[in-house]
């Protein structure tokens, strides 16, 4: 602490010394005492508070009102940036077959895990499955996937891995300043110091992991204690993923896929590689060669994909409105049958 009284002494002591003795010293106008020096450098190099895009983001979000300007420059003061962060979103990303996907992600020891999680929190799992119409299961899978069922959250402060990704990763900046933006206002709603937020390198948060944005909009208090604790309230982490899934359309009851039948002609290959959406009928599909090798009814939205189950093989699937209920956590098709996977060997069910 007393390093940090004597600081500005020090400082001004320096500015002193570096000027030349002969001139009396102007008086600092005092937009420039707030505002250091900004730069068009990369804030790899300059940091956050002399990089000018950064300072021109306070400015604006100052005039959004989320926070003063004097806060502002403070958070970025502070803020310190991740360079092995931007080294990890620039690694070329990896597309796994389903059949390596599962074993890592969805295999017996994450089955075992979510069968002991299940255990120990039933009662709060069943009472929300019952109160949002999302079964237990698929949400202690998405837990199990997310974060193995809480035990790996992510160790990166949000005030560091956020502003890192905003401006140092031009990739995606702009979607990361949104999610800076959601963050600032997250932290002042919730009454925490920003800094005291723990995440992903990525940015998100907690048992489920979700980024700010999805935290303002979904995160559920369940347990009443007045916070939104997705980081070590299991009743509220549950009602939390069940109200995104809910918000985002699963239908109590329904499937989230069904094996079919059917030849790999051109036509439903190109289907196939369609980007993922809910774009035919069952009834369509039946028409096109595809036959559910369990009871869908024809007017249910599909979409048609596939599983290599080894390589070279695969197993033909449509999924329905709540893999696509699903797939709204996390783009990936391997990502659903995944969370699937896991329910079904937790629940017993056939989802
Ligand atoms: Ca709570």
């Amino acid at each position: 602490m007393m390093k940090l009284k004597f600081a500005p002494a020090l400082a001004v002591l320096f500015v002193l010394a570096a000027c030349s003795s002969e001139q009396p010293i102007a008086p600092v106008p005092e937009a420039q005492k707030v505002v250091p020096e900004a730069s068009a450098l990369p804030v790899s190099e300059t940091g956050f508070s002399q990089n000018a895009e950064v300072q021109r983001f306070i400015r604006q979000q100052a005039g959004l009102g989320v926070m003063g300007e004097g806060q502002l420059q403070q958070f970025f003061a502070q803020s310190v940036y991740k360079g092995n962060i931007v080294n990890i979103m620039n690694r070329p990303g990896t597309s796994r077959p389903w059949y390596e996907f599962r074993s890592g992600n969805a295999g017996a020891g994450k089955i075992n895990g979510g069968r002991r999680f299940y255990q120990q929190y039933r009662q709060v799992l069943d009472q929300v499955a019952r109160e949002y119409g999302v079964p237990a299961e698929v949400l202690v899978a998405i837990v199990g996937i997310e974060t193995n069922y809480g035990s790996n959250m992510g160790s990166f402060r949000l005030a560091d891995s956020l502003p890192t990704l905003a401006f140092g990763y031009p990739r995606r900046g702009e979607f990361f300043q949104q999610e800076l933006h959601e963050f600032l206002l997250m932290a002042k709603e919730e009454g925490r110091d920003p800094f005291s937020f723990i995440g992903s390198y990525a940015g998100a948060m907690g048992m489920p992991q979700f980024i700010p944005s999805s935290y303002r909009k979904w995160a559920v208090d369940y347990d009443g204690d007045g916070q939104r604790n997705i980081w070590g309230s299991v009743p509220d982490v549950a009602a939390s993923v069940a109200n995104y899934l809910k918000a985002h359309g699963w239908q109590r009851g329904g499937k989230v896929m069904v094996p079919v039948s059917m030849v790999p002609t051109p036509e439903l290959l190109a289907l196939i590689e369609e980007k993922t959406a809910l774009n035919k009928t069952v009834g369509e599909l039946r028409r096109m060669g595809v036959t559910p090798l369990e009871e869908v009814a024809d007017h249910e939205k599909a979409v048609l994909f596939r599983l290599e189950t080894a390589p070279g093989q695969y197993d033909y699937y449509i999924g329905l409105n709540n893999f696509f209920a699903v797939w709204q956590y996390n783009h990936s098709r391997l990502y659903v049958s995944a969370v699937r996977e896991i329910a079904n060997g937790v629940g017993g069910g056939k989802l």
